[in-house]
């Protein structure tokens, strides 16, 4: 096994976890792979220490993540007033409001806030943020090491989806030779290399294609070739009867196009609500980019939401590319 980072504060969280009598796992609104992967590996870990703890969010676990064990476990909508918690872990949330819950259920309960977000306004009790890490679940594979948990199927293939989705398949600078013997690690615990990608890149809706051609449609190559921009208004979902989760990815193709320094991924969440997503490539920071719009996230990846018209929100964003781009 490998430690991807010793010289984290892992005492704080280790202390807290032994100590906790009823432990609840909380991933973040419209949940991806890094977060839902995150809080299966930590609850079968926390499991077998013999923890009592359960898995709540707000929204349901995309259906690329429905392959994983334990997934059926996790419950979700608004928390139900019996629910009782002493200790409180975030996974792989920047912020409080990325957990979605009402702040009063935090209330006489120990926070802990696992992350790898640069922008994480660290909000818990206990923070734990890093962006070294390529994922959160590359965290969690560290702190298992530490609660001397021994790495298990069920938690080397969450941890698995969780880095294949938050690397792009492996493909980001945050990749390095320890997050590969990571992986190596996670294969000989158990998980099932064929069954991730089956499941995350090969199971799409045909649906999804449909949505795919409207985002095409819409693609436009800005600042003499350095910026490409998609978006989706909601008529094509309600369309194809599809949500936000069905686009997750049509961003890449903005990215791939030679030359493209920041792609620019615009859809409609509701009337005049967007949600906004950057790409970029080196030396671009589009987490900067991001930060300038209310938003976060990392220096290849980062996001956030805008109101107003499509138009409006295109010229915001333009205002920030230029000054970028300079
Ligand atoms: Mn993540």
């Amino acid at each position: 096994m490998t430690i991807l980072h010793a010289d984290m504060q892992w005492q704080p969280v280790m202390a807290a976890v032994q100590q906790a009598k009823q432990i609840h796992i909380v991933a973040h609104v419209c949940p991806d792979a890094d977060t839902i992967g995150s809080q299966l590996a930590l609850y079968h870990a926390l499991k077998a220490m013999g923890k009592c703890v359960f898995m709540h969010n707000q929204d349901i676990a995309p259906y690329i993540c429905r392959y994983l064990p334990g997934v059926d476990d996790i419950t979700h909508g608004d928390v139900p007033t019996d629910i009782a918690a002493d200790l409180v872990i975030a996974v792989d949330a920047g912020s409080l409001g990325r957990l979605g819950m009402d702040s009063a259920y935090f209330e006489g309960k120990m926070l802990m806030n696992i992350d790898h977000h640069a922008s994480n306004t660290r909000y818990g009790d206990i923070n734990l943020v890093d962006a070294r890490y390529c994922a959160t679940g590359a965290m969690i594979y560290d702190l298992l090491q530490y609660l001397n948990v021994p790495l298990d199927a069920s938690s080397a293939a969450a941890i698995y989806a969780a880095v294949l989705t938050d690397t792009a398949s492996f493909r980001l600078a945050s990749v390095n030779a320890d997050v590969h013997r990571m992986t190596a690690d996670l294969i000989d615990a158990g998980a099932d290399v064929g069954l991730a990608s089956q499941s995350i890149y090969q199971s799409h809706k045909p649906a999804r294609f449909e949505l795919l051609k409207d985002a095409l449609d819409s693609l436009e190559v800005r600042h003499e070739g350095r910026s490409a921009w998609l978006s989706i208004e909601r008529v094509s979902y309600e369309r194809t009867g599809l949500c936000g989760e069905d686009s997750e990815g049509f961003i890449d193709y903005a990215r791939s196009i030679e030359g493209v320094e920041i792609a620019v991924f615009i859809r409609e969440e509701k009337a005049q609500q967007w949600k906004v997503s950057f790409r970029g490539k080196a030396p671009c920071d589009v987490g900067i980019v991001a930060g300038k719009l209310g938003g976060g996230g990392h220096q290849y990846a980062a996001g956030c939401t805008m109101h107003g018209t499509l138009s409006e929100v295109r010229e915001n964003i333009n205002d920030i590319l230029v000054d970028t781009l300079d």
